[in-house]
């Protein structure tokens, strides 16, 4: 005779989804329960990333959703191993990691996408725990050079 035994666990998750659904449309962070959930919306062009810079704490489960708004590109954070290509047609492509410990995190694009390749690039800071502004910065609206009134049209768009 046999003894099944059966454990179903409903995690948190729901809450923290459903918490992530109010707000700004483009970045969430859900405030409880622990671990915080933190989703970013990116896109990826010739060449650039948008946004730009992403602020977390440490700890945060964060999920970055890429998609490219053009050709193949590539994301990765070295320091994190962590590599994407993103391919042509905008499909999703997510990262998925913990935030590791308070600092700059380089982020790049890993695929050859052209001559302004080398300038492709991003950065995930990470704040202390408890010690993050609150608010997750976009920097990268105005800040950057190499992305037209064509890019944000393009990511208003696809997001
Ligand atoms: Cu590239």
């Amino acid at each position: 005779m046999h003894a099944w035994k059966t454990s179903m666990r409903i995690g948190g998750l729901a809450l923290a989804l459903a918490a992530a659904a109010a707000g700004v449309p483009v970045l969430t962070r859900a405030e409880s329960p622990a671990p915080r959930t933190v989703t970013v919306e990116m896109i990826a062009r010739r060449f650039a990333f948008l946004p730009e810079q992403v602020e977390v704490a440490e700890g945060d489960e964060v999920t970055i959703n890429v998609r490219s708004a053009d050709g193949t590109h590539g994301i990765e954070i070295g320091k994190l191993k962590v590599k994407k290509t993103i391919p042509r047609g905008g499909d999703v492509v997510t990262l998925s990691f913990t935030a590791p410990a308070p600092g700059q995190y380089a982020i790049k694009c890993s695929e050859y996408c052209g001559r302004g390749h080398d300038a492709m690039k991003a950065v995930l800071v990470v704040a202390p725990a408890g010690r993050e502004s609150g608010a997750i910065r976009v920097a990268a609206l105005t800040a950057r050079r190499s992305f037209t009134a064509g890019a944000r049209a393009d990511w208003r768009r696809l997001l």
